[in-house]
């Protein structure tokens, strides 16, 4: 915008993240944010604009598309209700690294401190779930602000930017010109860093790879792989990060999360080097901290984009504070050793992996490990796989190789009623693309009604809801602690299938292994949203253990 216009603050604030870049904006509407809407549709060529069911819906929807194109995406939501359903996707970013801009509409300047109609300070709700909180009072600063916000959002470890619209600054009318992205500063490796790491890895016979963390490019996704298939280090994946690496590949071993496989957590316990990418050493990831001692163990070699993560819990042997992608660059830049001592332990590890992709065979008709190899078969070879939390999560992961274009994402923090959004934030970022979406009977009925949203704009996820009739994961610990006694964790189910036929979608239920394929080309041929219920079996409650068996060593 040349200087000389004046423009409202909705419509400066639009034009913000024009110049940012940003090309989806998600939204519950609220009248606190009347101006932006009006912004927003002067720049409906540019931006488009989602409209949403339920704020945890919308700002999972933007917190997805961050994730899958590591640029933030905006959401906005209403004052005081708006910004509490919201907050849910802020947690998500937070713990996931994810960038995020969520807008929220405040109520009007002078107004503030009375307890007025859905007043709340922004700076202190969100103060310890988002990387940064800021309110716009003046309507000349908001690209200075936005620009700021996004390089918050994207720099260092990334994270969601809340930023609170307080009413009247949004209709003010002001010359101000706007401001595009900066390149991120990016912090660059120490070569003597990497020297180091090289002489730590020629004298490792057992060396491991764990990949994590946000915002990789597909460079840095396509040189780590060189790195680790040039040495022939074993790659694994952090909880949720399967997106990260090729699983087809020779040296993919696995995920180490929630529900991995015990063999390869074993041997990630025997490993005389590990060398974490990008990935915080979090609780998942170490098994509750107990992957490695905390100090004294093998030595650990941390790359990670923020100072602060590394050494946190676990003391590194060698600690390098840069840019994932610049760190892949730089380690597919090194020599490859004349000789790799450790590729027997490589390849013992990938046949572990190998072997766990056998389904052992499970009680009832419908068997969800072969459902999975089924599953990895029918997919697209660059579909889109979001995940939710609960118990099924584990049968994906564990039965499926995800392919180099394919991405699987899902809420590291363990968000429930993640998928569903997630899926719909996918498909429309991502148009043309497959997107499926994995999710529990509990995680479903959470978010499920978005499916509106993927009708209303012309996206078509298929969304398999995995119904036990229970919350599962609550149950398993359940079972674990109290055997026997079942308490609050059952579920009544409505008819999924003919919930998706509600809307005007494809609806499948499939209760016996050799239905799912059907079922899902069908889903696929219907260029409908789709709903697939798998009947599981309840007994069935994690992919390796039964009822029955867990009260069994409940009770042992
Ligand atoms: C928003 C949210 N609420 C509650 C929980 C606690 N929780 C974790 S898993 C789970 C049960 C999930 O049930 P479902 O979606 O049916 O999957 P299942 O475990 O049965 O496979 C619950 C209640 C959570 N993680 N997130
Ligand atoms: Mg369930």
């Amino acid at each position: 915008m040349m200087s000389g216009t004046l423009r409202t603050g909705g419509r400066v604030l639009a034009d913000a993240l024009v110049a940012q870049g940003i090309r989806h904006a998600f939204a519950v509407p609220g009248e606190s944010y009347l101006d932006v809407l009006d912004g927003l549709y002067a720049v409906q060529d540019r931006i488009e604009l989602v409209t949403c069911r339920f704020e945890a819906g919308c700002v999972n929807m933007a917190e997805a598309c961050g994730k899958l194109t590591g640029r933030p995406a905006a959401a906005f939501v209403t004052r005081g209700p708006g910004a509490c359903h919201g907050s849910i996707g802020v947690h998500i970013a937070q713990q996931d690294s994810t960038p995020l801009l969520l807008f929220v509409g405040q109520i009007p300047f002078e107004e503030t401190d009375r307890e007025s109609f859905q007043e709340v300070d922004y700076r202190r709700m969100f103060q310890p779930l988002a990387k940064w909180v800021t309110q716009i009072d003046d309507a000349a600063r908001i690209p200075e602000l936005v620009a700021h916000a996004v390089d918050i959002a994207t720099s260092g470890r990334p994270g969601p930017v809340v930023i609170a619209l307080s009413e009247e600054m949004q209709k003010r009318l002001v010359d101000v010109p706007d401001i595009g992205p900066a390149p991120v500063a990016r912090a660059f490796p120490d070569p003597a860093a990497l020297q180091a790491l090289a002489a730590l890895l020629a004298n490792a016979s057992r060396p491991l790879a764990i990949l994590g963390g946000s915002r990789w490019s597909e460079q840095g996704r396509a040189d780590i792989r060189a790195f680790l298939v040039g040495h022939d280090i074993p790659a694994t994946v952090a909880f949720r990060r399967q997106s990260l690496y090729d699983g087809t590949l020779a040296n993919y071993a696995g995920d180490l999360g929630v529900g991995s496989d015990p063999a390869l957590v074993a041997r990630a316990r025997e490993a005389d080097l590990i060398l974490a990418v990008g990935t915080r050493l979090g609780e998942a990831v170490t098994q509750g901290y107990t992957l490695y001692p905390a100090t004294g163990g093998a030595p650990i070699i941390h790359i990670h984009p923020e100072a602060s993560e590394i050494g946190r819990v676990f003391r590194p042997a060698l600690s390098i504070v840069t840019d994932v992608n610049v760190a892949a660059h730089a380690l597919a830049a090194l020599p490859k050793p004349a000789e790799t001592p450790w590729s027997d332990w490589t390849r013992e590890l990938r046949a572990l992996r190998m072997a766990g992709l056998i389904p052992p065979g499970q009680t009832g008709p419908l068997d969800l490990g072969h459902v999975m190899r089924e599953l990895a078969e029918l997919l697209a070879p660059d579909a889109i796989i979001t995940c939710d939390a609960g118990n099924f999560a584990t049968w994906p992961p564990r039965f499926i190789n995800f392919r180099n274009a394919q991405r699987f994402i899902g809420p590291t923090n363990g968000a429930m009623g993640y998928a569903v959004p997630a899926a719909i934030g996918a498909a429309i970022s991502h148009r043309g693309r497959q997107v499926v979406a994995c999710v529990g009977d509990g995680g479903f009925l959470m978010t499920g009604q978005e499916i509106a949203t993927a009708f209303h704009h012309g996206v078509a996820p298929i969304v398999l809801v995995f119904n036990n009739a229970m919350y599962g994961t609550i149950r398993m610990y359940q079972e674990r602690a109290y055997p026997g006694r079942v308490s609050g964790t059952t579920l009544t189910n409505p008819d999924f299938a003919r919930f998706i036929e509600a809307f005007g979608g494809h609806g499948e239920t499939v209760s016996a292994t050799a239905e799912f394929a059907p079922a899902f080309r069908r889903a696929v041929a219907s260029g409908k949203p789709a709903v697939i219920e798998l009947r599981a079996d309840p007994e069935q409650i994690t992919t390796r253990a039964t009822i029955a068996q867990l009260r069994a060593s409940a009770k042992g």
